[in-house]
């Protein structure tokens, strides 16, 4: 405390001259220099103690053949010895895939929870250019080779962080797993193009394979416009972009007044995106999309990895990928390591709960049940030398009528041989007896395309997309644009397994057109189970068709106007029952608005550019024969042969 003056007669000069001290220098008396900060308070490494917690969390940054050094989260259970390693690489935040939370279980997102339960070292990195990792971001960056120049690809990164993680993860058995789904699905079909030999499984879920063909971007070369919003989130900024804002809240009139997807692209700035640039001058399934199916590339490097291609039976995003990897990989001799799975599950919904979908219900949690008695055990058998009570069949597909799953010693895919044609015929009816003649028309209208849901439309299906496939399609029937053909009330069931096929012989006034083709089960009209599926008109099966590649997908060409010509496509698998009481339809369409560009029915060099005046109406006509009778081929089984 300072104190007062008080100065007597002798000392008055030097009172007179007596100043107070700085306080500074009053109270440098007592510093000492423990008491003094010279730098910063913040330490240049804080390493948190994380008491009570069960687990390590170490974020690193691993190099690649190039330098490059990818940020990679590892979540190290306390007291971890000789314990495998589940990787998944993401382009959507490997940080924010896990929290600070002291119970490694809460730590993780709700996928990889059981993981932990069964002892799992987690790994999950950020690709290349995303998020914390370094480098150039590639838009599902295709394989070294003519469309990648440089010396890395998700190839080789994979391969890079599984050596790094084997050398430095002293926990670890050395041996590793990869799983994810859709992007983090590509990125494990990826890795299996050149596996490091510690990767000892896999399971790709609902991987993006062909995205031409039909996985995310387009299904046989109708633009699925509603994912330019994963342009913008995905490659306007290194973390997650926005969305395209909307000038009203209804996206079935937002697109339509905008014109093409060409033309929203431009008005939203997306020349500045080189993907966009890239993908939109390749409409057409050239050398760009050739080139990077992974369905064919897989069987040109087929791994000895034991994997499990997974996909939903109505996957909105990627129902393509799986089954059709897995085909392939069979058909070229490599059934043995590789099982197909199907569940009755939207896109990615392997990894949530999956009791229902939409207004279907299922036994029990079809996902949770999955992942804990087929999934992992299948991860544990080649991480853990842990032996399956039963052996993994090759084929699982659930059964969506009989509510159960199937197992199955082969699957078909598309059995020329064995598929049922189920006629296109007069009145609308629909059955095995080839039709006499006869044909049905309706006028497509680019003005007023069929909606994919009933507008308004939220941005992106909102929370109606992941269940669009399941809905109601009495929403539509009514339309005069639509055709619906049903067979009679059936007196007994008809089971389907394998892959449906469209086989339509239309004549159309236009000079290109879409054709969507969707096989439905039609419900009796009272249901007493169920009151809300009275009469309800399911979609088993559903795909759309642009007209310009009926003959080569490569290279498109005009339809002559008033021919009668003929479009033949493959759609969706199914493993399905129609029951004695129901009916089956099946509908014809020209568009699928605004998930699917509209085709303007003029031929057009390229589709995301037509101008306003090539959008015109058509009159469609379908044939039912003697020109072409028009079918769809029903992969119709006498009895199930599924292992019993
Ligand atoms: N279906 C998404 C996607 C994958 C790959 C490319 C573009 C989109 C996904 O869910 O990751």
């Amino acid at each position: 405390m300072r104190k007062t003056s008080s100065c007597s007669t002798a000392l008055v000069l030097a009172c007179a001259l007596w100043v107070p001290a700085p306080a500074s220098v009053a109270q440098s008396a007592g510093v000492t220099p423990d008491m003094v900060q010279t730098g910063s308070d913040v330490p240049a490494k804080w390493e948190e103690p994380h008491p009570g917690y069960d687990y390590e969390k170490r974020e690193v940054m691993i190099p690649m053949r190039d330098g490059v050094k990818l940020h990679t989260v590892i979540l190290v259970p306390k007291g971890a010895k000789g314990m495998p390693i589940l990787l998944e690489r993401t382009p959507y935040n490997a940080g924010g895939l896990t929290s600070d939370k002291p119970h490694m279980r809460d730590a993780v997102w709700s996928a990889q929870r059981e993981w932990v339960d069964v002892a799992y070292i987690i790994v999950e990195q950020d690709i290349r250019g995303k998020y914390g990792s370094e480098g150039e971001y590639v838009m599902t960056r295709p394989p070294m080779g003519p469309l990648n120049p440089t010396k890395t690809d998700d190839t080789t990164d994979a391969w890079d962080t599984i050596e790094w993680l084997v050398k430095n993860v002293s926990e670890s058995n050395g041996r590793v797993g990869m799983i994810g789904s859709s992007y983090d699905g590509w990125t494990v079909a990826m890795a299996l193009l050149g596996p490091h030999p510690a990767l000892k499984v896999a399971a790709p879920e609902s991987p993006m394979i062909d995205g031409w063909m039909g996985d995310d971007w387009f299904h046989y070369g109708a633009f699925r416009q509603v994912n330019l919003d994963y342009f913008t989130g995905q490659s306007s900024k290194r973390g997650e972009g926005s969305e395209v804002p909307r000038p009203g809240d209804d996206d079935y009139a937002n697109f339509l007044n905008a014109g093409t997807a060409g033309d929203w692209a431009e008005l939203n700035g997306f020349k500045q995106l080189p993907w966009w640039n890239r993908m939109s001058a390749h409409p057409a399934y050239d050398a760009f999309w050739q080139l990077q199916a992974l369905d064919k590339l897989v069987v040109e490097k087929p791994a000895s990895v034991p994997t499990m291609w997974l996909q939903g039976l109505w996957d909105q995003e990627d129902m393509y990928g799986a089954v059709h990897t897995w085909e392939e990989l069979k058909a070229a001799g490599h059934a043995a390591n590789n099982h197909l799975v199907m569940g009755p599950w939207y896109h990615s919904q392997i990894n949530r709960s999956a009791e229902n979908l939409g207004p279907l219900k299922w036994k029990g949690d079809t996902a949770a049940d999955f992942r804990r008695e087929v999934l992992i055990p299948f991860f544990n058998t080649y991480l853990k030398d842990r032996m399956p009570a039963e052996p993994l069949a090759p084929v699982m597909i659930y059964n969506p009528a009989e509510n159960h799953w199937d197992e199955f010693a082969d699957w078909p895919g598309v059995d020329e041989k064995h598929l049922t044609p189920f006629y296109l015929r007069a009145k609308f009816g629909l059955g095995t007896a080839k039709p006499e003649g006869g044909e049905d028309s309706y006028v497509s209208d680019p003005t007023k395309p069929v909606p994919f849901l009933a507008p308004p439309v939220e941005a992106n299906g909102g929370r109606r997309w992941m269940s669009w496939l399941v809905q109601d399609q009495r929403a539509v029937g009514t339309r005069t644009d639509v055709l619906s053909y049903e067979t009679p009330v059936l007196e007994q069931a008809v089971r389907v397994e394998g892959a449906p096929v469209a086989d339509l012989f239309i004549k159309t006034t236009g000079t290109d057109a879409d054709f969507v083709v969707k096989v439905i089960d039609v419900y009796p009209p009272t249901f007493a189970e169920q009151p809300e599926l009275a009469g309800y008109e399911l979609s088993i099966s559903l795909d759309i068709f642009r007209g310009r590649y009926r003959k080569s997908f490569a290279e498109p060409a005009a339809i002559p106007a008033g021919a009668v010509e003929e479009y033949r496509f493959r759609l969706p698998t199914v493993n399905y029952t129609f029951k004695p009481g129901h009916r089956i339809m099946v509908q014809i369409q020209s568009s699928l608005f605004p998930l699917y560009d509209r085709n303007p029915q003029t031929f057009v060099p390229n589709i995301f550019f037509a101008k306003p005046e090539d959008f015109r109406e058509a009159t469609m006509t379908v044939e039912h024969g003697p020109k072409g009778a028009s079918a769809v081929l029903l992969p119709v089984v006498p009895a199930s042969t599924a292992k019993k």
